[in-house]
């Protein structure tokens, strides 16, 4: 006898609570389908919108060394894109289509993206805040049941490993530096302090999505855990190098051993996150502009691949 639907889902749950990896071809519920296709687009968008703000310094590095490490780093973040339009690809979904659905404005990425990079040392905090915010999350998606995203998430942790200890080593001078430097790594810090906060993502009780996430392993920890466990980890660090968080809440609970922020400004994160903030129109003219002009590239590529083709027949 076929095995029914709900067989076939109990034995899908059996596997993830075996921890096995879920591959390509198997059987899996359409919601689980759906929702990774939703997040691993995202996450692909974000790595691709997020070569921008860096991208705009690449010209105006202080040195050759330092415009090399940038150039390798934002060169990473179009892999990581790669890898992950491959990883939503293997569920069943194109490339055309996530592609026209970040376009149309439909389809969301990482709120952090639609903020300018005002100095170089903007280049530094980005580095340490947002990819080490990225790492936090990653290193647990790298966890996750779902095969392809799993693996694809080992290669970018360690890619990201290294472009947190880039921005690090930056601030870290600057922090010890003149003057000036000390003052443009506390300005960088006021900007993207409660922007990398938001990349976490609602608060668990706004998490529309994390009662699924987590009952299929694909998340295995909540958005709050993981923001406080970026604060803790941030906030002593930066101010041993005499920089000051910007939240005038900020405390330490020694009992429970977490620094405790203040509230962050969600009516501002919403507005970034549905299209107001304030580069997400320049974000998206710019990526619309690079996919018309490699237009003639993938048109010489569908040439090619048909002539080939008609060569084998
Ligand atoms: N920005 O129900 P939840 C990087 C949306 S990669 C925009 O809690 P979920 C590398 C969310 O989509 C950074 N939208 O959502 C790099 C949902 O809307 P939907 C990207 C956000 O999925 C570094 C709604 O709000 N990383 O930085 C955001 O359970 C430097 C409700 O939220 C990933 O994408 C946000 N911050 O948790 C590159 C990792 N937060 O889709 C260049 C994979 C939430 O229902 C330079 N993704 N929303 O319409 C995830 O882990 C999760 O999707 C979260 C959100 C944690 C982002």
């Amino acid at each position: 006898m076929e095995p029914t639907e709900a067989d076939r889902l109990t034995a899908f749950e059996a596997r993830l609570a075996r921890g096995e990896k879920i591959e390509p071809g198997d059987w899996m519920p359409e919601a689980y389908r759906r929702q990774l296709i939703r997040m691993i687009s995202q996450h692909a968008h974000s790595e691709v919108i997020g070569m921008l703000p860096e991208g705009a310094w690449i010209t105006r590095a202080p040195n050759l060394r330092q415009k090399l490490v940038l150039l390798a780093k934002v060169q990473d973040e179009a892999g990581h894109g790669q890898y992950l339009y491959h990883a939503a690809e293997t569920l069943g979904t194109t490339r055309e289509a996530m592609i026209a659905a970040l376009l149309s404005g439909q389809a969301k990425y990482a709120s952090v993206f639609n903020y300018p990079s005002l100095s170089w040392a903007d280049i530094g905090m980005i580095g340490w805040l947002v990819d080490g915010a990225a790492i936090l999350n990653q290193t647990m998606l790298a966890r996750c049941s779902y095969g392809p995203y799993s693996r694809a998430m080992v290669r970018i942790c360690m890619e990201e490993g290294f472009h947190k200890k880039q921005g690090q080593e930056m601030i870290i001078r600057y922090a010890r530096g003149t003057p000036r430097q000390r003052t443009l790594a506390q300005d960088a810090l006021n900007r993207w302090w409660w922007p990398a906060l938001m990349m976490f993502g609602p608060h668990d009780s706004a998490s529309t999505n994390s009662a699924d996430l987590l009952r299929w392993k694909i998340k295995t920890r909540t958005n709050d855990e993981l923001r406080q466990e970026f604060v803790n980890e941030l906030a002593p660090d930066l101010q041993a190098l005499g920089l000051a968080v910007p939240d005038p809440a900020l405390q330490f609970d020694a009992t429970a051993g977490n620094w405790i922020s203040g509230e962050l400004d969600w009516d501002e994160f919403w507005r970034v996150v549905k299209g107001g903030g304030p580069c997400n129109a320049e974000r998206l003219a710019a990526r619309q502009k690079a996919h018309d002009d490699g237009q003639w590239v993938r048109e010489a590529l569908a040439a090619y691949t048909a002539r080939s083709a008609a060569e084998a027949a």
